[in-house]
């Protein structure tokens, strides 16, 4: 197949694009560099250091004799996008490219209108590429977990059936999302699940829980196709962080009383999960929904668990929480249709954590650990309402 993949130069489209390559696909891949530029923004960069997306490029060339395109560009500038999609001429897109950090989104006005712009827009500019250039184009779309937020009921995958006064109807499963980043992704499902129905597009959304980790078998090959591995209180993500936590010695900032579960999945079986999806599309004016997690554990359990397996002594600290969000909540996901299409998750292990610590332990000299406490508070006072 050929797949382009949007947002291929960040934490998961460029272990994607290897990954796709690797199984013999024509991979293509598009990104404005935004990702590298919030770090200059936040002072903050990866713990591993990675090359130009030129080099990662060229690299893997080098060592497959594979060719992968590189588009550079703004998914928000129309014409860019069309020109790509018309170019390229892809069977599947798979969209990645959004600003992806909930505190980032949570800043101040600017940045919460810049997140809902630039993912907003990106994927409806993308929408009408697929439509006015070839309907047939399956869209794989990431979303999130949290576009749920912590139901008191059973999440299903993106649909739920309702009986009301004696009537019956399939919808949209309500949304409560937590952060103005998250609800970019409702945003978009409903702009996506609304191109099915009038376009009769087909499109994938995988609504996908918290990565960790930082190999897959493709960017291990060779230290210049290694991704990002954030850490800092903006961009990295709750498992990762702890593990650089343990790592150089400070306590694992729980925030709240840790009580908050989230879905789990390792980043080798993320690209496996848009392999399965790419390879098995959705039918033309379905808008298919999975969720992708592995597993369900709560923020003091993965504290807990990285702890032990640590070999240093390592404190948990209860930080106020600077998010809004319960920490007590009913949790249970249904995510059977990526596994009923042959996924076969790595669970987090001793081993997985092990492989993470020394990648850590290799670059601790990088981390700053200032970046580590959280700064961005969800809750606004006159005082902190800037324009
Ligand atoms: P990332 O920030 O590392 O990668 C996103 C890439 O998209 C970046 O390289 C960025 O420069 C690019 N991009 C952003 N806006 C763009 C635009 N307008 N035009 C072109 N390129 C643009 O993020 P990631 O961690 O790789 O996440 C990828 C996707 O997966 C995101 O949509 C995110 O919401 C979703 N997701 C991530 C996680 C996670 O834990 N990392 C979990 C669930 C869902
Ligand atoms: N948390 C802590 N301590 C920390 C960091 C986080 O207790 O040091 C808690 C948060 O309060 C939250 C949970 O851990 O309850 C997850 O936080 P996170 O920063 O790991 O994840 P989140 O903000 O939800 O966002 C990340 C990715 C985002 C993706 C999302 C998947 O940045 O792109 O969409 O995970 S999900 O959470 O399923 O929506």
């Amino acid at each position: 197949m050929r797949i382009l993949i949007l947002g291929g130069d960040g934490y998961l489209g460029w272990p994607t694009a290897l990954h796709l390559s690797a199984a013999g696909h024509d991979v293509a891949v598009a990104d404005n560099f935004a990702r590298r530029g919030y770090d200059f923004e936040m002072g903050v960069d990866s713990l591993v250091p990675i090359e130009a997306l030129q080099t990662r490029v060229a690299v893997w060339r080098e060592l497959t004799g594979k060719p992968v395109a590189a588009y550079i560009g703004d998914l928000c500038d129309a014409d860019f996008t069309a020109h790509m999609v018309a170019d390229f001429a892809p069977d599947a897109i798979v969209h990645y490219a959004e600003q992806r950090a909930a505190p980032y989104s949570m800043v101040d006005r600017k940045h919460a209108v810049y997140t809902q712009t630039n993912n907003v827009v990106g994927t409806l500019n993308v929408l009408y590429a697929i439509a006015e250039i070839n309907p047939d184009i399956h869209l794989v779309k990431l979303g999130t977990m949290g576009e749920y937020g912590t139901p008191n009921i059973d999440i299903e995958e993106g649909w739920l059936q309702i009986d009301h006064n004696g009537r019956t109807d399939r919808v949209l499963y309500p949304k409560r999302p937590g952060s103005f980043y998250h609800l970019s992704k409702v945003h978009d499902s409903h702009n996506i699940e609304f191109a099915c129905r009038i376009w009769g597009i087909r499109a994938t959304d995988l609504n996908q829980g918290v990565v960790y980790g930082q190999q897959t078998d493709e960017t291990a090959a060779d230290d210049r196709l290694a991704t990002r591995y954030d850490y800092d209180a903006v961009f990295g993500t709750v498992l990762n962080r702890f593990v650089v936590q343990s790592v150089i010695g400070v306590p694992l900032t729980v925030y709240g009383n840790g009580g908050q579960t989230r879905g789990l999945i390792d980043i080798r079986d993320t690209v496996r999960c848009i392999q399965l999806a790419c390879e098995n599309p959705a039918d033309r004016g379905e808008f298919r929904v999975f969720n992708q997690l592995t597993q369900t554990m709560s923020v003091l359990q993965i504290a807990e668990t990285v702890a032990a397996a640590s070999s240093e002594q390592v404190p948990i600290e209860r930080l106020d929480n600077p998010r809004v969000e319960q920490e007590e909540h009913y949790y249970n996901v249904v995510y059977t249709g990526l596994a009923d299409l042959g996924l076969e998750a790595h669970l987090l292990s001793d081993t997985l954590i092990d492989s993470l610590l020394s990648i850590t332990k290799r670059y601790a000299h990088r981390v700053r650990p200032e970046a580590m406490l959280p700064t961005i508070q969800w809750r606004r006072t006159s005082s902190v309402i800037s324009n």
